[in-house]
């Protein structure tokens, strides 16, 4: 489906997938749980989702000879450190808006993770007292125009690379990876686990899946607490990205599972089961999780095992989308582990 649309290489290739063999057993050996591991998938500061989708983001910001990627998230924005690393390798400046998306009073929250790795890869960073919400903001649109007002060429890239009209595709090509893997396997997976808050991610593997009637199998696990807004986007986006490779059928709200029972007591703020889940997951698998993102789906993911939503037998792929530099920034959260 991807063929007609220009992509900028950015990843090392396939994301591996691994077996989460003690996990699946911990939870009862009934289902057999495995991560495509999305954090693995590129030496750009750590990877992650956001690289994937800006494959196909990058050639039209190099076609419209902007010399400024400018972008916004939250103070730990994952999405910020992989647009400013992203910028860094094409050799463009980076413009990051850094909103108060999380009233989290960690001393050194502004200081480590993510926006530590944005400070030192180059990028220009603005902080404004803004909370959460994954639409279009003025701050950012501000910064556009600051760009343009000091003589630079600014592109333009919305939270999450979500509403962007190649945004959407990186997931499409995620769901393509993922049938070329199970047929070199010899396997095929019933469900993903998905986190969603901007909504891309979850949109394009949608799209992508409905391919081969898998739309419904993607489970996405709301990390924003505001769920009404994130399914709105993600419907918008996987109906567009539907039209723009010619998918040739509709997607419906019926099509988007979206599990809301994770994302408490605010998004970027973990509850005890979140942590739990981080622990857990950490202590079997050695595989960390944060406590915006990936904790939150590996919450869902366990407690939807242990409640049976998966029929027995059933194999499992959990996305981890990368978010886990996010983790140094709740350090006293986990100062005993
Ligand atoms: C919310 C887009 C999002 C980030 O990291 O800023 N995942």
């Amino acid at each position: 489906m991807l063929e007609s649309f220009e992509r900028y290489p950015l990843t090392f290739g396939p994301s591996p997938i691994e077996k989460l063999s003690r996990l699946s057993e911990h939870l009862g050996g009934k289902v057999e749980i495995y991560a495509k591991r999305e954090d693995c998938n590129s030496g750009l500061a750590f990877g992650g989702n956001k690289i994937r989708k800006l494959e196909y983001i990058v050639p039209d910001a190099i076609a419209s000879n902007a010399d400024t990627l400018v972008t916004i998230g939250g103070v730990q924005s994952n999405h910020t450190r992989q647009v400013a690393a992203v910028a860094a390798k094409l050799g463009m400046k980076c413009r990051l808006v850094q909103e108060s998306w999380v009233p989290f009073p960690d001393a050194v929250y502004d200081r480590v993770g993510n926006i530590l790795m944005s400070r030192v890869m180059g990028a220009e960073i603005e902080f404004v007292d803004e909370g959460f919400d994954i639409g279009i903001r003025e701050s950012w649109e501000q910064a556009l125009e600051d760009v343009r007002a000091k003589g630079g060429k600014p592109y333009a890239i919305p939270a999450g690379a979500s509403v962007h009209k190649y945004g959407g595709l990186g997931y499409v090509g995620f769901a393509e990876e993922v049938r070329a893997q199970e047929a070199a396997a010899g396997i095929r997976f019933d469900y993903v686990v998905v986190c969603s808050v901007t909504g891309s991610t979850q949109a394009g593997m949608v799209v992508g899946f409905a391919v081969d009637g898998r739309a419904r199998r993607v489970v996405g696990i709301d990390g924003s607490a505001a769920p009404a807004q994130t399914r709105a986007q993600v419907l918008e986006i996987a109906r567009d990205t539907a039209e723009l490779v010619g998918l040739g059928q509709e997607i419906t709200a019926e099509d988007l599972v979206l599990e809301e029972g994770y994302a408490y007591p605010a998004y970027g703020l973990p509850s005890e089961e979140t942590n739990e889940a981080i622990r857990l997951c950490a202590r079997l698998e050695g595989m960390m999780t944060d406590p915006v993102y990936e904790g939150k789906s590996m919450q869902g993911l366990i407690d939807l095992v242990r409640k049976g939503r998966f029929p027995d037998g059933s194999k499992v792929l959990y996305a981890h989308l990368g978010g886990v530099p996010a983790i140094n920034a709740y350090s006293y959260v986990y100062r005993n582990g």
